[in-house]
């Protein structure tokens, strides 16, 4: 008798891998045939939701290495001279399903995962460091828009533009989509940020605004037009098989980590407004501070346990980091951990992908798939006279921010260079050479050449026009002489959360 024999979930011995239990060899299926019956219902329940956005990812573990000193401006344990810390890090594409190819035109999520001795901290973050929109509650409006009409189930580039153009605030973000960046080589060539602006917490409580980067040391590399497009039809799984392979042969790849840093004061009289997630604050203004390296190491051992379930949130902070007033980021603090409870469940924070280094404490219990669980003598309420854990805000270190005022529906107060074009026309104009404008002409050519209703297409150009009037008069001669490019790739086909 073999010592290695199929069993079933409870551990029992089974009779057979390949032969249902039948009254004679052609007759009906005994219902109670359990492994049969277990086997089929384990199978029916293998897929768990996958995520609104970002359904299609990859990732690996890695450690990070704090090469800085950047404690005058934050006292979070993982940002501490010389600390090192482990981390799990997942890439994405944002509209495409679970098995869309990895080259398709989108933005890429990049999420790290750090487990602190203080707690995880999770950065979640994009390619890109702005965003399409600036308050949350137009993100499922647009992520609709950019996924498939109800009817066909097909992409359309009539929503597409028409949510765009009738968000205006999108303009800086569409010019890096429509840009090289739109189809990075591979997630190793590719940079990361935080995108938001984030508070930091010195150990005298002074406070920060920062934004985090993160440069690939492999360098940035991208694909254009035909060449996405081939691997798209011969390898949808491209990136994800990159980095695999990567690690693999022991090229681990690494991103620099620094943070551009304003003084908490700043805020209030900055040119325009700091918590705009459609604005980049010129190094010019705040440069680059150093803070150390994130290298992937490890690959999962198993896909769907560790990458699949793993769960990154912004709400997940530490002391020392906090949030800021930013109304997008303060909508994801409240998406993520909602999105995860329904996609992986109640305790998924129990699972070890997301399961702290850091001790756990306080009073919540039970629910479903819940498996750790205190000494019977722990009180289960607080507050109690039994020895149970104490909140500590000296401990926490939260950050803070003034905030006074009728509650209200509204936009910001505007300040001096508030824009939804300016950065745009910029990133156009000075970052893209000639070669790069080229290639962007051609891809928005291509996408705008996709719209059918004439006043929709209209709008676009004038997008266009505002981001540059040069730019807007090169479109609409290219869209009336022909229209559409014959790089059918250029065509867009997703986007991102
Ligand atoms: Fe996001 C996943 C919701 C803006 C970067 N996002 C993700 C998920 C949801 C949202 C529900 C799936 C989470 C899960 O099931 O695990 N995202 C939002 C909402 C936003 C938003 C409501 C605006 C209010 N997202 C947003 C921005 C960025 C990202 C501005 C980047 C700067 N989102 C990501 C990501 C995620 C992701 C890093 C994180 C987890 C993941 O992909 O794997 O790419």
């Amino acid at each position: 008798m073999s010592e290695n024999y199929t069993t079933t979930q409870t551990g029992t011995p089974v009779g057979s891998d390949a032969h249902s239990l039948t009254a004679g060899e052609n007759g009906v299926t005994a219902l109670h045939d359990r492994y049969l019956v277990e086997k089929l219902a384990q199978f029916n329940r293998e897929r768990i939701p996958e995520r609104i956005v970002h359904a299609k990812g990859g990732g690996a573990f890695g450690t990070f290495v704090v090469t800085g000193n950047v404690s005058q401006y934050t006292k979070a344990a993982v940002f501490q001279p010389g600390t090192t810390t482990e981390t799990v890090q997942r890439f994405s594409s944002v509209a495409g399903e679970q098995g869309s190819p990895d080259t398709w035109r989108d933005v890429r999520g990049f999420s790290v995962k750090f487990y602190t001795s203080e707690g995880n901290y999770d950065i979640v973050g994009n390619n890109t460091p702005v965003f399409f929109i600036r308050d949350g509650i137009k993100f499922p409006d647009f992520i609709h828009s950019q996924k498939r009409l109800p009817g066909s189930g097909l992409r359309d580039a009539d929503m597409q533009w028409d949510f765009w153009t009738l968000s205006p605030e999108s303009a800086h973000q569409v010019t890096y989509l429509m840009g090289d960046r739109g189809i990075p080589r591979s997630w190793r060539h590719m940079p990361g940020y935080g995108s938001h602006t984030y508070q930091w917490i010195n150990a005298a409580g002074e406070r920060f605004w920062v934004k985090y980067h993160f440069h690939a040391m492999q360098g940035n590399e991208e694909m254009h037009g035909a060449e996405a497009e081939a691997i798209a039809g011969a390898d949808a799984d491209y990136y994800r098989r990159d980095l695999y392979e990567a690690i693999e042969r022991g090229e681990f790849p690494a991103w620099k980590v620094s943070v551009q840093v304003m003084p908490f004061e700043d805020a209030k009289t900055y040119r325009f407004n700091p918590f705009d997630l459609t604005k980049v604050w010129p190094h010019s203004d705040y440069p680059l501070i150093e803070v150390g390296v994130h290298t992937l190491n490890k690959n999962p051992e198993n896909f769907f346990a560790q990458i699949e379930q793993a769960a990154f949130s912004p709400a997940n902070t530490v002391p020392g980091i906090d949030i800021s007033p930013d109304k997008m980021l303060m909508a994801r603090v409240f998406s993520y951990p909602d999105a995860q409870r329904y996609r992986v469940g109640t305790n998924y924070n129990e699972l070890p992908v997301n399961a702290p280094v850091a001790p756990v404490h306080n009073y919540s219990q039970d629910g479903a798939g819940r498996h750790g669980f205190k000494a019977a003598s722990a009180p289960v309420y607080a507050p109690n006279s039994k020895g149970g854990p104490v909140a500590d805000a000296d401990r926490a270190g939260e950050g803070s921010w003034e905030s006074d005022g009728a509650l209200v529906r509204a936009a910001a107060t505007l300040h001096a260079e508030d824009s939804d074009f300016g950065q745009a026309g910029t990133l156009y104009r000075d970052v893209y050479d000639a070669a790069a404008k080229e290639r962007f002409l051609e891809t928005i050519t291509g996408a705008v050449g996709g719209v059918k209703s004439a006043e929709i297409r209209e709008r676009a150009i004038q997008y266009w026009t505002n981001v540059d009037a040069t730019l807007g008069a090169a479109l609409r001669a290219n869209l009336e002489n022909g229209g559409t490019t014959p790089d059918e790739s250029a065509e867009y086909v997703g986007v991102a959360g």
